[in-house]
Protein backbone atom coordinates (compact mmCIF):
# COMPACT_ATOMS: atom_id res chain seq x y z
CA UNK A 1 0.00 0.00 0.00
CA UNK A 2 2.83 2.17 0.74
CA UNK A 3 4.78 1.55 -2.05
CA UNK A 4 1.74 1.83 -4.15
CA UNK A 5 1.18 5.37 -2.75
CA UNK A 6 4.62 6.38 -2.98
CA UNK A 7 4.78 5.23 -6.98
CA UNK A 8 1.91 7.38 -7.50
CA UNK A 9 3.69 10.31 -6.11
CA UNK A 10 6.45 10.17 -7.93
CA UNK A 11 4.39 9.70 -11.09
CA UNK A 12 2.13 12.71 -10.07
CA UNK A 13 5.61 14.59 -9.51
CA UNK A 14 6.88 13.42 -13.07
CA UNK A 15 3.19 14.52 -14.83
CA UNK A 16 3.13 17.63 -12.81
CA UNK A 17 7.00 18.36 -14.91
CA UNK A 18 4.93 17.73 -18.01
CA UNK A 19 1.99 19.73 -17.53
CA UNK A 20 2.23 23.51 -18.52
CA UNK A 21 2.26 24.46 -15.46
CA UNK A 22 5.30 22.47 -14.27
CA UNK A 23 7.18 24.31 -17.56
CA UNK A 24 8.53 26.57 -14.22
CA UNK A 25 11.36 23.82 -14.10
CA UNK A 26 12.73 24.93 -17.14
CA UNK A 27 12.80 28.66 -17.01
CA UNK A 28 16.51 29.83 -17.57
CA UNK A 29 18.26 32.84 -17.86
CA UNK A 30 21.39 33.36 -19.12
CA UNK A 31 23.26 35.90 -17.01
CA UNK A 32 27.01 37.37 -17.96
CA UNK A 33 28.52 39.33 -15.02
CA UNK A 34 31.87 40.51 -13.67
CA UNK A 35 34.45 38.25 -12.30
CA UNK A 36 34.19 38.69 -7.55
CA UNK A 37 31.01 40.61 -8.19
CA UNK A 38 28.16 38.72 -6.46
CA UNK A 39 26.99 36.71 -3.27
CA UNK A 40 26.10 33.41 -4.71
CA UNK A 41 23.33 33.07 -2.55
CA UNK A 42 21.41 35.29 -4.44
CA UNK A 43 21.50 33.59 -7.34
CA UNK A 44 20.60 30.55 -5.44
CA UNK A 45 17.52 32.68 -3.55
CA UNK A 46 16.46 33.40 -7.30
CA UNK A 47 16.33 30.66 -8.36
CA UNK A 48 14.02 29.16 -4.55
CA UNK A 49 12.06 32.26 -5.36
CA UNK A 50 11.01 31.90 -8.92
CA UNK A 51 11.67 29.04 -10.72
CA UNK A 52 14.31 30.09 -12.76
CA UNK A 53 17.78 28.83 -13.18
CA UNK A 54 20.70 30.66 -13.33
CA UNK A 55 23.47 30.21 -15.78
CA UNK A 56 25.74 32.30 -14.77
CA UNK A 57 29.08 33.06 -16.78
CA UNK A 58 31.87 35.77 -16.04
CA UNK A 59 34.42 38.13 -17.37
CA UNK A 60 36.69 40.68 -16.14
CA UNK A 61 36.78 43.26 -19.09
CA UNK A 62 34.46 44.78 -21.14
CA UNK A 63 36.31 44.89 -24.67
CA UNK A 64 35.38 40.70 -23.69
CA UNK A 65 32.11 41.19 -23.44
CA UNK A 66 31.69 43.91 -26.20
CA UNK A 67 33.18 41.37 -28.50
CA UNK A 68 30.42 38.62 -27.45
CA UNK A 69 27.89 41.15 -28.02
CA UNK A 70 29.10 42.54 -31.17
CA UNK A 71 29.47 38.97 -33.08
CA UNK A 72 26.11 38.68 -31.59
CA UNK A 73 23.94 35.21 -31.10
CA UNK A 74 26.12 34.93 -27.62
CA UNK A 75 22.60 33.88 -25.65
CA UNK A 76 22.89 35.58 -22.85
CA UNK A 77 19.94 37.38 -21.36
CA UNK A 78 21.83 39.49 -19.02
CA UNK A 79 24.73 41.53 -19.50
CA UNK A 80 26.86 43.91 -17.23
CA UNK A 81 28.84 46.62 -19.14
CA UNK A 82 30.26 49.77 -17.84
CA UNK A 83 28.38 52.80 -19.03
CA UNK A 84 30.95 54.27 -21.54
CA UNK A 85 31.15 50.69 -23.86
CA UNK A 86 27.08 50.03 -22.85
CA UNK A 87 26.76 53.98 -24.52
CA UNK A 88 28.27 52.80 -27.94
CA UNK A 89 26.70 49.46 -28.02
CA UNK A 90 23.48 50.72 -27.47
CA UNK A 91 24.15 52.60 -30.58
CA UNK A 92 25.89 49.79 -32.23
CA UNK A 93 21.95 48.25 -31.72
CA UNK A 94 23.43 45.83 -29.31
CA UNK A 95 20.38 45.83 -27.07
CA UNK A 96 16.66 46.11 -26.37
CA UNK A 97 14.74 48.58 -24.40
CA UNK A 98 13.16 47.23 -21.46
CA UNK A 99 9.81 46.92 -20.76
CA UNK A 100 9.61 49.01 -17.47
CA UNK A 101 6.30 47.92 -16.51
CA UNK A 102 7.79 44.61 -15.82
CA UNK A 103 10.72 46.61 -13.66
CA UNK A 104 8.14 47.66 -10.28
CA UNK A 105 11.58 47.82 -8.41
CA UNK A 106 12.82 50.51 -10.85
CA UNK A 107 11.41 52.96 -8.22
CA UNK A 108 13.98 52.05 -5.65
CA UNK A 109 16.46 53.56 -7.62
CA UNK A 110 19.02 56.40 -6.80
CA UNK A 111 18.89 59.82 -8.84
CA UNK A 112 22.09 61.11 -7.76
CA UNK A 113 23.42 57.39 -10.09
CA UNK A 114 20.61 57.62 -12.38
CA UNK A 115 21.48 61.01 -13.67
CA UNK A 116 24.80 60.10 -14.28
CA UNK A 117 23.96 56.87 -15.96
CA UNK A 118 21.64 58.95 -17.99
CA UNK A 119 24.60 60.44 -19.97
CA UNK A 120 25.59 57.13 -21.18
CA UNK A 121 21.83 55.54 -21.79
CA UNK A 122 19.38 58.52 -22.00
CA UNK A 123 16.44 58.39 -19.96
CA UNK A 124 17.96 54.83 -18.81
CA UNK A 125 16.00 53.04 -21.75
CA UNK A 126 18.07 50.11 -22.20
CA UNK A 127 19.88 49.57 -18.55
CA UNK A 128 19.93 49.89 -14.73
CA UNK A 129 22.89 50.03 -12.82
CA UNK A 130 23.99 47.45 -10.63
CA UNK A 131 27.37 48.24 -8.91
CA UNK A 132 29.54 52.08 -9.30
CA UNK A 133 32.97 52.72 -7.80
CA UNK A 134 36.30 54.15 -8.72
CA UNK A 135 39.65 53.43 -10.05
CA UNK A 136 42.03 53.72 -7.59
CA UNK A 137 45.25 52.63 -6.15
CA UNK A 138 45.19 49.04 -3.58
CA UNK A 139 48.60 49.11 -1.43
CA UNK A 140 50.00 46.89 1.02
CA UNK A 141 50.36 49.25 3.67
CA UNK A 142 53.94 47.71 5.38
CA UNK A 143 55.60 47.00 2.10
CA UNK A 144 54.69 50.41 1.03
CA UNK A 145 55.96 51.96 3.89
CA UNK A 146 59.19 49.72 3.79
CA UNK A 147 59.87 50.70 0.12
CA UNK A 148 58.50 54.35 0.07
CA UNK A 149 58.68 55.71 3.69
CA UNK A 150 55.10 56.43 4.30
CA UNK A 151 52.05 54.38 4.66
CA UNK A 152 49.50 56.79 2.45
CA UNK A 153 49.10 57.03 -0.55
CA UNK A 154 47.16 59.63 -1.53
CA UNK A 155 48.74 60.85 -5.13
CA UNK A 156 49.02 59.21 -8.33
CA UNK A 157 53.11 60.25 -8.34
CA UNK A 158 53.28 56.67 -6.38
CA UNK A 159 52.45 54.90 -9.26
CA UNK A 160 53.69 57.11 -12.50
CA UNK A 161 56.53 58.85 -11.18
CA UNK A 162 59.23 56.02 -12.72
CA UNK A 163 61.03 56.70 -8.89
CA UNK A 164 58.48 55.94 -6.91
CA UNK A 165 57.69 53.05 -8.94
CA UNK A 166 61.02 51.66 -9.63
CA UNK A 167 61.08 51.60 -5.18
CA UNK A 168 58.09 48.80 -5.76
CA UNK A 169 59.15 46.81 -8.16
CA UNK A 170 60.73 44.06 -6.12
CA UNK A 171 57.55 43.44 -3.93
CA UNK A 172 55.45 43.32 -6.82
CA UNK A 173 53.02 45.78 -9.29
CA UNK A 174 50.29 44.70 -10.89
CA UNK A 175 47.59 47.04 -13.50
CA UNK A 176 44.14 46.92 -14.73
CA UNK A 177 44.33 45.58 -18.66
CA UNK A 178 41.99 48.10 -19.38
CA UNK A 179 43.01 51.00 -21.38
CA UNK A 180 40.26 52.98 -20.85
CA UNK A 181 40.58 52.71 -17.32
CA UNK A 182 44.66 53.19 -17.15
CA UNK A 183 44.88 56.09 -19.92
CA UNK A 184 42.47 58.35 -18.30
CA UNK A 185 44.22 58.50 -15.27
CA UNK A 186 47.78 58.78 -16.52
CA UNK A 187 46.03 61.89 -18.99
CA UNK A 188 44.91 63.40 -14.86
CA UNK A 189 47.97 62.81 -13.79
CA UNK A 190 49.54 64.61 -16.61
CA UNK A 191 46.91 67.60 -15.87
CA UNK A 192 45.35 66.86 -19.12
CA UNK A 193 41.69 65.63 -19.67
CA UNK A 194 40.78 62.24 -18.96
CA UNK A 195 38.62 62.50 -22.03
CA UNK A 196 41.42 63.77 -24.63
CA UNK A 197 40.74 62.30 -27.36
CA UNK A 198 43.72 64.33 -29.39
CA UNK A 199 46.24 62.06 -30.40
CA UNK A 200 49.15 64.34 -28.97
CA UNK A 201 47.67 63.56 -25.66
CA UNK A 202 47.16 60.14 -25.55
CA UNK A 203 50.84 60.09 -27.29
CA UNK A 204 51.58 61.63 -23.72
CA UNK A 205 49.82 58.84 -21.75
CA UNK A 206 51.56 56.58 -23.31
CA UNK A 207 54.63 57.91 -22.90
CA UNK A 208 54.21 58.01 -19.17
CA UNK A 209 53.11 54.61 -19.14
CA UNK A 210 56.11 53.26 -21.08
CA UNK A 211 58.42 54.65 -18.69
CA UNK A 212 56.78 53.04 -15.69
CA UNK A 213 56.65 50.02 -18.05
CA UNK A 214 59.85 48.20 -16.37
CA UNK A 215 58.06 48.09 -13.17
CA UNK A 216 54.75 46.23 -13.70
CA UNK A 217 54.99 42.65 -13.07
CA UNK A 218 51.28 42.17 -14.69
CA UNK A 219 48.56 43.91 -16.34
CA UNK A 220 45.33 42.00 -15.39
CA UNK A 221 42.04 42.75 -14.00
CA UNK A 222 41.14 40.40 -11.54
CA UNK A 223 44.51 38.00 -10.35
CA UNK A 224 45.01 41.61 -8.11
CA UNK A 225 42.55 40.42 -5.09
CA UNK A 226 44.52 37.60 -4.31
CA UNK A 227 47.99 38.75 -4.79
CA UNK A 228 47.30 41.47 -2.87
CA UNK A 229 45.56 39.86 -0.44
CA UNK A 230 48.24 37.23 -0.29
CA UNK A 231 51.01 40.01 -0.30
CA UNK A 232 52.78 38.61 -3.46
CA UNK A 233 52.35 42.19 -4.84
CA UNK A 234 52.32 45.36 -2.82
CA UNK A 235 50.56 47.88 -5.44
CA UNK A 236 47.62 47.24 -8.01
CA UNK A 237 46.03 49.65 -9.64
CA UNK A 238 41.87 48.43 -9.72
CA UNK A 239 38.87 48.86 -8.92
CA UNK A 240 37.79 50.65 -5.42
CA UNK A 241 36.25 47.24 -4.10
CA UNK A 242 37.98 44.37 -5.66
CA UNK A 243 40.57 46.32 -3.25
CA UNK A 244 38.32 46.23 -0.24
CA UNK A 245 37.68 42.23 -0.68
CA UNK A 246 41.54 42.07 -1.04
CA UNK A 247 41.39 43.59 2.25
CA UNK A 248 38.82 41.41 3.79
CA UNK A 249 40.42 38.11 2.36
CA UNK A 250 44.06 39.60 3.82
CA UNK A 251 42.61 40.04 7.57
CA UNK A 252 40.76 36.12 7.28
CA UNK A 253 43.96 34.73 6.29
CA UNK A 254 45.77 36.39 9.31
CA UNK A 255 49.13 36.48 7.80
CA UNK A 256 49.43 40.09 8.94
CA UNK A 257 48.58 41.76 5.46
CA UNK A 258 47.41 44.76 5.50
CA UNK A 259 45.41 47.08 2.63
CA UNK A 260 44.96 50.03 1.56
CA UNK A 261 42.87 51.67 -0.90
CA UNK A 262 43.29 55.08 -2.10
CA UNK A 263 41.38 57.72 -4.46
CA UNK A 264 44.33 59.89 -5.69
CA UNK A 265 43.99 63.70 -4.85
CA UNK A 266 44.70 64.60 -8.33
CA UNK A 267 41.15 62.50 -9.07
CA UNK A 268 39.98 59.32 -10.23
CA UNK A 269 37.42 57.86 -12.24
CA UNK A 270 34.30 56.88 -11.44
CA UNK A 271 32.40 54.01 -13.25
CA UNK A 272 29.10 52.71 -13.42
CA UNK A 273 28.33 48.97 -14.59
CA UNK A 274 24.73 48.81 -15.94
CA UNK A 275 22.16 45.23 -16.73
CA UNK A 276 21.18 45.50 -20.18
CA UNK A 277 19.67 42.61 -22.45
CA UNK A 278 20.82 41.94 -26.03
CA UNK A 279 18.50 42.72 -28.60
CA UNK A 280 18.72 38.65 -29.41
CA UNK A 281 18.39 37.53 -26.03
CA UNK A 282 16.63 34.03 -25.79
CA UNK A 283 15.18 34.53 -22.39
CA UNK A 284 13.77 38.38 -21.77
CA UNK A 285 10.76 37.10 -19.39
CA UNK A 286 13.09 35.57 -17.17
CA UNK A 287 15.87 38.41 -17.75
CA UNK A 288 13.58 40.93 -17.02
CA UNK A 289 12.32 39.10 -13.68
CA UNK A 290 16.00 38.33 -13.04
CA UNK A 291 16.89 42.78 -13.20
CA UNK A 292 13.60 43.10 -10.77
CA UNK A 293 14.65 40.85 -8.41
CA UNK A 294 18.44 42.36 -8.21
CA UNK A 295 16.72 45.76 -7.39
CA UNK A 296 14.64 43.99 -4.56
CA UNK A 297 16.19 46.62 -1.98
CA UNK A 298 17.42 43.83 0.25
CA UNK A 299 18.78 41.93 -2.09
CA UNK A 300 21.06 44.46 -3.69
CA UNK A 301 21.83 45.70 -0.47
CA UNK A 302 23.18 41.85 0.28
CA UNK A 303 25.02 42.18 -3.17
CA UNK A 304 26.88 45.50 -1.83
CA UNK A 305 27.86 44.28 1.55
CA UNK A 306 29.67 40.96 -0.32
CA UNK A 307 31.68 42.85 -3.34
CA UNK A 308 31.89 46.03 -1.62
CA UNK A 309 30.69 48.48 -3.84
CA UNK A 310 28.17 50.84 -4.02
CA UNK A 311 24.67 50.17 -5.57
CA UNK A 312 22.16 52.66 -7.33
CA UNK A 313 19.65 51.98 -5.47
CA UNK A 314 18.44 54.65 -2.52
CA UNK A 315 15.88 51.78 -0.82
CA UNK A 316 18.64 49.53 -0.04
CA UNK A 317 20.34 51.92 1.71
CA UNK A 318 19.03 50.75 5.01
CA UNK A 319 20.91 47.75 4.34
CA UNK A 320 23.78 48.78 3.39
CA UNK A 321 26.29 47.41 6.21
CA UNK A 322 26.82 50.90 7.82
CA UNK A 323 30.68 50.82 7.46
CA UNK A 324 30.44 50.32 3.69
CA UNK A 325 27.66 53.27 3.62
CA UNK A 326 29.90 55.18 5.83
CA UNK A 327 32.85 55.16 4.36
CA UNK A 328 33.55 57.79 1.13
CA UNK A 329 35.96 55.61 -0.76
CA UNK A 330 32.69 53.66 -1.23
CA UNK A 331 29.84 56.21 -0.86
CA UNK A 332 31.78 59.33 -1.41
CA UNK A 333 31.04 62.10 0.34
CA UNK A 334 30.56 65.58 -1.12
CA UNK A 335 34.90 66.50 -0.76
CA UNK A 336 35.15 62.78 -2.88
CA UNK A 337 32.91 63.35 -5.22
CA UNK A 338 34.42 66.60 -6.29
CA UNK A 339 37.43 64.43 -7.16
CA UNK A 340 35.58 61.85 -9.16
CA UNK A 341 35.17 62.65 -13.02
CA UNK A 342 33.54 60.03 -15.44
CA UNK A 343 34.72 58.80 -19.04
CA UNK A 344 32.85 58.85 -22.23
CA UNK A 345 33.08 56.10 -25.19
CA UNK A 346 35.89 56.51 -27.69
CA UNK A 347 34.33 57.30 -31.18
CA UNK A 348 36.15 54.48 -33.54
CA UNK A 349 39.31 56.61 -34.68
CA UNK A 350 40.03 57.38 -30.90
CA UNK A 351 39.85 53.63 -29.98
CA UNK A 352 42.02 52.77 -33.25
CA UNK A 353 44.55 54.93 -31.59
CA UNK A 354 43.99 53.80 -27.76
CA UNK A 355 43.90 49.86 -28.63
CA UNK A 356 47.61 50.45 -30.85
CA UNK A 357 48.68 52.30 -27.80
CA UNK A 358 47.48 49.99 -25.29
CA UNK A 359 49.52 46.36 -27.15
CA UNK A 360 52.60 48.74 -26.94
CA UNK A 361 51.93 49.28 -23.57
CA UNK A 362 51.27 46.21 -22.52
CA UNK A 363 54.25 44.56 -24.52
CA UNK A 364 56.79 47.70 -23.54
CA UNK A 365 57.44 48.45 -27.01
C1 LIG B 1 34.25 43.37 -10.33
C2 LIG B 1 34.90 44.49 -11.04
C3 LIG B 1 33.93 45.32 -11.77
C4 LIG B 1 34.38 46.69 -11.92
N1 LIG B 1 35.21 42.48 -9.86
C5 LIG B 1 34.67 47.12 -13.28
N2 LIG B 1 33.62 47.62 -13.98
Amino acid sequence: MIRKALWLSATSVFLALLTPAGHAADRVVNVFNWSDYIDSSIIDDFTKKTGIKVVYDTFDSNEILETKLLAGGSGYDVVVPSGNFLARQIQAGVFQKLDKSKLPNLSNMWDTVTERTAKYDPGNEYSVNYMWGTVGIGYNTKKVQAALGTDKIDSWDAFFNPDSLAKLKDCGVYVLDSPSDILPAALKYLGLDPNSTSPDDIAKAEEALLKIRPYIRKFHSSEYINALANGDICLAVGWSGDVFQARNRAVEAKQGVEIGYSVPKEGAQMWFDQMAIPADAPHVAEALEFINYMMTPEVIAKSSNYVLYANGNKASQQFVDKALLDDPSVYPDAATLQKLYTVQPYDPKTQRIITRSWTKIVTGQ
